[in-house]
């Protein structure tokens, strides 16, 4: 015990004094992992309690938020609200509308958000939020009974210069639109306090794409690091939410087909690659199931309760959940010839899966470098808000891009300078931790 390493004394802690978190400790144990090149041979970064400050959230807010459904009954959720880290900008993270959702989730996904914030380049502090309600099934009216009673709570931490959320899971347009309708009648202020808002209030051009379109950036890049495109490539993504959905559509605009995509309840085998107007009709439009897909398209086969991850495919884009993707569908996506795996999802892969992957020398991008595109374009949304501008989706989608190129090339070079090339996570992890770091040794002891 007397030799143990600065990096492993903090992970004790944290695992001791968050019990029963399993995906935070996840999470936090990979970040903390991958620092040790940097911290275990720099005093700079064992001082002042870094480490011990940065895996503790500097505000945990938890709420009942109490609503009426249809029939007139009282029903009771629970909110969060983890302002993570705000070393380097205001809180800034999506919520999540999910029954699973628990404080360690949104912890896990508070402290990721800290490194993908800082990837961006932009100020933007780390902070996530939600509920263990669930939109699914709900009608439009409930739906916005519980969103306002959630914001009747949230109101009272958040603003354009405090904390800023947006969506995640659960969490798209409609829900934003209800929830940033009762922040302005509460306050009775029109400011930049949600990011993810409609065009016609605020949102920005291009903010709906840009976590698929900036994930298949990065892959564009990733790829084109080893002479490669994704030009004739098959791949197979996970979900067919918000950001599968328009990872499809980058892939497919740059020559690749899309075999299968998925829900919660199953998956769709597409040979002729996957109809995206057809999935759209059925998510986005009428929120229904993809079994549905293949009521009309009757070349695509259904596979109830299985993931996707047995289509045989070049590229693979986890773009549901987490601990989506585990050792085992790992070891079949090799054997079928995977060449790269890049997340759209935080934290998709199981430390397992990571191994395999990486032990294998295919492409492998965690999601905090590869789908920070949404939380980038937020940042935009924020500056376009703050100026009383709006920019066309060619400027967004632009800035988009650059700030992908900016991650891969950051990522990359970070991982190389420490000897260990085409290592993502190192490279994400500790480039995302520097600048968080300096700021915080700068700031002194708060
Ligand atoms: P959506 O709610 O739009 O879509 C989620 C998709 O994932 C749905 O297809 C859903 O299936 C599926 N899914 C959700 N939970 C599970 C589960 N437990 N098991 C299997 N499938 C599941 O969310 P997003 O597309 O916005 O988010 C997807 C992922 O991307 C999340 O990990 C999120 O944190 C991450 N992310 C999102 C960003 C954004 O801008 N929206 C930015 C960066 C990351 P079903 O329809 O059955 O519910
Ligand atoms: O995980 C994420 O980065 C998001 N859900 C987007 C957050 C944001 O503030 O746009």
């Amino acid at each position: 015990m007397k030799n143990m390493s600065y990096v492993d004394s903090v992970l004790n802690t944290v695992i001791a004094r968050n019990p029963g978190e399993p995906v935070f400790h996840q999470a936090v144990t990979e970040v903390l992992d991958s620092l040790r090149p940097v911290v275990e041979n720099n005093p700079v970064y064992q001082q002042e309690g870094l480490l011990e400050r940065l895996v503790e959230p500097e505000r945990v807010i938890m709420f009942r938020v109490p609503w009426l459904d249809r029939n007139g009954k009282v029903q009771v959720n629970r909110g969060f609200r983890v302002q993570y880290n705000s070393a380097i900008g205001p809180y800034k993270g999506g919520l999540r509308f999910r029954e699973n959702v628990n404080l360690g989730i949104i912890k896990f996904l508070g402290f990721e958000q800290c490194f993908k914030n800082s990837l961006t380049g932009l100020p933007m502090g780390g902070g996530k939020g939600g509920s263990d309600f669930d939109p699914a099934g709900k009608t439009d009216h409930e739906v916005m009974s519980f969103c306002q009673s959630f914001m009747n709570e949230l109101y009272k931490y958040i603003g354009p210069d405090i904390d800023v959320p947006a969506g995640d899971i659960g969490v798209g347009a409609r829900e934003i639109g209800y929830l940033y309708g009762q922040y302005k009648k509460i306050t009775g202020r029109y400011e930049g306090v949600l990011t993810g808002k409609g065009l016609t209030f605020g949102g920005s051009m291009g903010r709906k794409q840009a976590t698929g379109y900036g994930l298949v950036y990065f892959v564009r890049e990733m790829l084109a690091g080893v002479g490669n495109s994704l030009e004739g490539k098959k791949v197979v993504i996970s979900g067919s939410g918000n950001v599968a959905i328009y990872a499809a559509e980058k892939a497919m605009q740059y020559g690749a087909t899309v075999l299968a995509m998925s829900d919660s309840n199953g998956a769709v085998y597409d040979p002729e690659g996957i109809d995206l107007a057809l999935v759209k009709e059925i998510k986005e439009v009428k929120r229904g199931r993809m079994k549905e897909y293949c009521d009309v398209k009757k070349s695509a086969q259904y596979m109830e309760g299985k993931n996707v991850w047995s289509v045989p495919c070049d590229v693979a884009l986890p773009c549901a959940t987490q601990n989506e993707l585990n050792e085992d569908d790992a070891k079949t996506l090799l054997k079928n010839g995977v060449i790269a795996v890049a997340e759209g999802a935080n934290m998709p892969s199981t430390p397992g899966a990571i191994a395999a992957f990486q032990s294998a020398g295919i492409l492998y991008a965690p999601g905090k470098a590869t789908n920070a595109g949404g939380v980038a374009t937020s940042g935009l949304e924020m500056s376009q808000n703050s100026l009383r501008l709006a920019w066309s989706f060619e400027e967004v989608d632009k800035r988009l891009e650059d700030i992908m190129v900016g991650i891969y090339n950051n990522a990359y070079n970070t991982a190389k300078e420490l000897g260990m090339e085409n290592n993502f996570v190192v490279g994400a992890n500790v480039y995302g931790f520097k600048k968080i770091a300096d700021a915080m040794l700068a700031q002194g002891l708060v």
